[in-house]
């Protein structure tokens, strides 16, 4: 990995040093998206099977899964999959049900009562990519929430062909339609209902360019879906001093480089040191691997940097703002209250990005490519609607009249004034009986 002193570059070189390589968003894949989406739209099913036909190259049978097509796949399932997925599903279900807010109901004066109330998005459609590595883990970290959400429907979709495990963790999750279908068909398939397939009002997962770019585009579209946050590249930061175990660095490192040859890691040291002996064990490491080349490709983008002080490591990585942060030095909670802007952070020789990955309980879900800034880890209340709820008795309409005649007034606003005196007018009149 490139190593760099952090102190001998100036601001424009530091904004470079720590800019993610560019998302490849090509004009030409936002129009083929475009016509996709759009064909989907207004001829439903039989655009949708022309385009599964090319792309996912099949083009008999149904898209949904037939019972006992998930039946055989759950059986086909090995028993210590199976309790693993049950393992890390009892932690994420603990996690995510301790999230439930309580209702507030108050008065903010007397007679005037406020309530906030929460409740679940109606049909939610859950896409989980295929590829190289199909991600079971990713199939809990978006299902259980919705489950506990209470949502009423819940489709998934995962091109062909899904593996067993999948659908064992679908229906494990409760999800009531699965799909075998991928790429911005399928999201646009979600997002606007066809024959075959039940309309979603919200669309979460991950995904590559063409899912990215199709979930932006139904998002922007009234008659579309939401979608869960915008999507990038997979990242990780660690912060770590001269403490820390070389080893478990650089393991963690390739956790991250080996989900795709544009992921990014990044090390952030005061210690040249351990600069150098991570890099040595990169080397090292890598050759076990069975996803080296994607691993290496990914390094070639990422790079360590050397820092004065764990001070400015945490204001580098809150610049930097990434996805997960792992921090292994002397005393790593004490820098908590330094860290902004990491969508997920972890703490200590002992916990590892997989933990998260998989099984501790945290979603794994989280804002890339500095949306951290902004953006929070998926949770429960993604899948749920916030409402407000008021009542006012005649005492608290009293109490408020002239506050809002008067910035009605200013407002200009006759009519909203009027509501309020009209009321006011009949109270009047009540008491003077
Ligand atoms: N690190 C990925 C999630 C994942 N890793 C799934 C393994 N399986 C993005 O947070
Ligand atoms: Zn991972």
């Amino acid at each position: 990995m490139q190593i760099v002193q952090w102190a001998n570059l100036d601001t424009e070189q530091r904004r470079e040093t720590l800019t993610r390589p560019a998302m490849s968003n090509s004009a030409e894949i936002t129009s083929i998206v475009s016509n996709i989406v759009n064909r989907i739209r207004t001829e439903g099913d039989s655009a949708l099977r022309e385009f599964t036909a090319k792309f996912d190259k099949v083009s008999d049978g149904d898209l949904r899964l037939s019972d006992a097509t998930i039946k055989a796949a759950c059986e086909r399932t090995s028993p210590e999959l199976k309790a693993a997925i049950q393992h890390a599903y009892r932690n994420v279900a603990t996690f995510h049900q301790a999230q439930k807010s309580a209702p507030l109901s108050l008065d903010t004066q007397t007679g005037v009562r406020c309530e906030l109330h929460y409740q679940p998005i109606n049909r939610v459609g859950l896409y989980v990519p295929g590829g190289s590595a199909p991600l079971v883990s990713t199939v809990l970290m978006l299902a259980i929430p919705a489950k506990i959400a209470e949502c009423r429907k819940v489709i998934l979709c995962s091109p062909p062909p899904i593996a067993d495990e999948i659908i064992y963790a679908a229906t494990l999750c409760g999800v009531s339609e699965i799909y075998t279908m991928g790429g911005a068909q399928a999201i646009a398939a979600m997002a606007y209902g066809t024959e075959s397939v039940s309309k979603a009002d919200k669309i979460f997962g991950p995904g590559n360019a063409w899912v990215t770019e199709a979930k932006r585009q139904v998002s922007m579209d009234f008659r579309g879906a939401a979608i869960d946050m915008p999507a990038g590249p997979s990242e990780v930061l660690v912060i770590a001093d001269d403490t820390a175990n070389a080893a478990f660095v650089a393991a963690d490192l390739l956790s991250q480089a080996e989900h795709g040859p544009d992921s990014q890691v990044v090390l952030v040291t005061p210690s040249v040191e351990l600069a150098n002996k991570v890099d040595a064990e990169l080397e090292k490491q890598l050759a076990e691997l069975s996803r080296a080349d994607i691993a290496r490709k990914a390094l070639e983008s990422s790079r360590s940097i050397i820092c004065a002080d764990l001070e400015e490591a945490c204001a580098i990585s809150n610049e930097y703002a990434p996805e997960h942060l792992i921090v292994q030095t002397i005393e790593p909670r004490a820098l908590l209250n330094k860290l902004e802007n990491a969508g997920s952070i972890f703490l200590g020789n002992w916990t590892p990005e997989s933990v998260g990955d998989y099984a501790s309980g945290t979603n794994h879900t989280l804002p890339t490519y500095g949306y951290a800034k902004t953006a929070s880890s998926l949770g429960l209340a993604d899948y749920q609607r916030r409402y407000t709820v008021q009542e006012l008795s005649a005492d608290g309409l009293k109490g408020l009249a002239t506050t809002v005649t008067t910035m009605a007034d200013a407002e200009g606003l006759t009519a909203h004034k009027r509501a309020v005196t009209i009321r006011m007018d009949s109270i009047n009149s009540q008491e003077a009986k």
